[in-house]
């Protein structure tokens, strides 16, 4: 693993940002402080800190007797339940290593991730969201074990509730704070996900940096919405931000706002955290309907762009703090601070959670950019990493001296804000102009007859690139190429950034964690021949 250079790891341990402490001793150290408050909530148990432990402890030992151990690699692809967090610390309690893989990832993600990793188990639901995963094990075949949470079927698989019985002695195994603890997806935009090693007190600075800056305490009842092994969900300051602090987790497994609302209702939560795609419903749903959401202190928003139309929605529809998150797997994490006003929350995405995340914003040619500029967002910090797992070519122009190259194109405000304008590949080329495709997107959700809006470049034997415009619209009239076109010539846009193909869709698709998903639009393109 691509390790931090001694003299920055020495500088994070003694400026604290490094506590030296790690999951195993987390775990112990939050039941001390609150065995009896509720730690975790879904729609089959409630646990309290003391019985999630003891259930972590009953795992470890099941996870033992069959061979597992000390840096072994396993696939974790559990949707948001309590056994999700139970196996994470069962993991963590024995050495191994927790890759996050998501619901939605299928047969040529999971082989990718159990060959790059040696995984030696993969844990799955049976079935969930009407796919047996079962079957998409049995399609894999690259792992040793197989663990379901559920019927385990006839091949062969290992019942959880068969773990749930081990009598194997406890085994201390003590993890260094600066080993491998997880391994996270990059949510990169092309290729298959790579790999990102986060060791115990990186991860568990992460959390609670993000807690600090949320106010999180033992009253805070977190709700998982997003998928939790999103580290959005999992960190940020999500599951491990509010376990450090005693609070409450909910998880669910809905993103939609009526079933969350009544989490809500039901549970009092304080924070929870969702997509900029989930927005307009969410504050659909909160403008009609009568749920009690007084409880709601914070909602986080992040993962993508949002527009700024669409956040102001947002922050009137309503009752609470409205937070952008800007995040990253690879590290850093830049929020919206409680108390900003809402203008700062509106149009950018915060600041930084470290005092010690160190941000360049460059040029083409890596030459600092002055602040209002847009350059390429370059980090390094204690909690972003130096290289990325079992990748040396990768590695190799993802890092300059050490900074990673987010591919995101930013503004720094003199204020020290970051906005983010879109990603350095999230470009239309036409006519001999480039523009970000976020930008027009932007203006386009402002638009009354559009619900959402996707915009991608298409090849054009004349203008080179043409952009394509995937609505789905808010009612039952489509808007043309040529209404767009006023439209965003009215909101004072250049000529060259228009709309010069409009395809509607009843949903945009998106990816397994709920982001848009270019590369599905991008598919849709190559199979639909465009009407003349
Ligand atoms: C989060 O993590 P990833 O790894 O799935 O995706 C990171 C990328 C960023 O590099 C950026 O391109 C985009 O997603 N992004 C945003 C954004 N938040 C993430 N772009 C514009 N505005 C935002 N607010 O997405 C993630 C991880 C932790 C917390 C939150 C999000």
């Amino acid at each position: 693993m691509n390790a931090w250079p001694e003299a920055d790891a020495a500088r994070y341990r003694a400026e604290g940002y490094w506590r030296g402490e790690t999951f195993p001793r987390f775990l112990a150290r939050v039941t001390a402080a609150y065995g009896d408050r509720t730690a975790l909530v879904d729609d089959r148990v409630r646990l309290t800190y003391a019985e999630l432990r003891a259930q972590v402890d009953v795992v470890s030992r099941g996870l033992r007797e069959l061979g597992i151990g000390a840096g072994d690699a396993v696939l974790v692809q559990l949707p948001n339940r309590a056994e999700f967090v139970v196996l994470w610390f069962a993991l963590q309690e024995i050495g191994a290593v927790p890759v996050h893989a998501q619901p939605g990832h299928r047969r040529t993600e999971i082989t990718h991730l159990a060959r790059m990793t040696r995984a030696v188990a993969h844990v799955i639901p049976d079935v969930h969201a009407r796919f047996d995963y079962r079957d998409l094990a049995a399609a894999c075949s690259a792992v040793r074990h197989v663990i379901v949470v559920g019927a385990p079927g006839t091949s062969g698989f290992i019942a959880w509730d068969d773990l749930m019985s081990a009598r194997a002695r406890p085994v201390g195994v003590s993890a260094r704070p600066d080993d491998l603890a997880l391994l996270l997806l990059s949510g990169g935009t092309t290729g298959l996900p790579k790999l990102v090693p986060r060791t115990h007190d990186d991860y568990l600075y992460n959390a609670r940096a993000a807690a600090e800056v949320c106010r999180l305490d033992t009253d805070t009842v977190y709700l998982a919405t997003l998928p939790v092994a999103f580290n959005f969900t999992m960190n940020c300051p999500g599951v491990l931000g509010t376990l450090g602090v005693g609070g409450t987790v909910v998880l669910a497994d809905t993103q939609d706002p009526a079933s969350c609302f009544d989490w809500i209702e039901r549970e009092r939560v304080t924070i929870t955290a969702i997509t900029p795609l989930l927005a307009p419903v969410w504050a659909d749903e909160a403008r009609h309907r009568e749920a009690d959401l007084s409880s709601l202190r914070v909602l986080q928003i992040g993962g993508a762009r949002l527009a700024e139309d669409l956040a102001r929605e947002v922050i009137d529809s309503f009752d609470c703090t409205v937070q952008q998150v800007f995040g990253m797997a690879e590290g850093l994490l830049c929020l919206t601070r409680l108390d900003d006003p809402p203008d700062v929350i509106a149009t950018t995405q915060g600041t930084p959670v470290s005092p010690a995340d160190e941000l360049r914003v460059v040029d083409e040619h890596d030459v600092d950019v002055p602040d209002g500029e847009v350059g390429e967002l370059l980090v390094k910090g204690p909690y972003t990493l130096r290289g990325y797992y079992r990748a040396p070519e990768h590695n190799a122009t993802a890092f300059v001296d050490g900074y990673y190259r987010t591919g995101d194109l930013v503004r720094r405000l003199p204020s020290g804000h970051i906005v983010v304008v879109g990603r350095r590949k999230d470009q239309i080329q036409r006519a001999g102009e480039k523009f970000a495709a976020p930008e027009v997107e932007g203006h386009l959700q402002a638009h009354p007859a559009i619900r959402s809006v996707a915009l991608v470049p298409a090849p054009d034997p004349v203008l080179g690139e043409r952009s394509v415009a995937f609505i789905v619209p808010a009612g039952s009239t489509v808007p043309t190429r040529r209404d767009l076109a006023a439209y965003l010539s009215d909101r004072g846009l250049a000529a060259y950034k228009t709309v010069d193909d409009v395809r509607p869709l009843s949903d945009l698709p998106r990816t397994p964690v709920g982001k848009l998903d270019k590369k599905a639009l991008a598919r849709l393109l190559d199979d639909e021949p465009t009407a003349p």
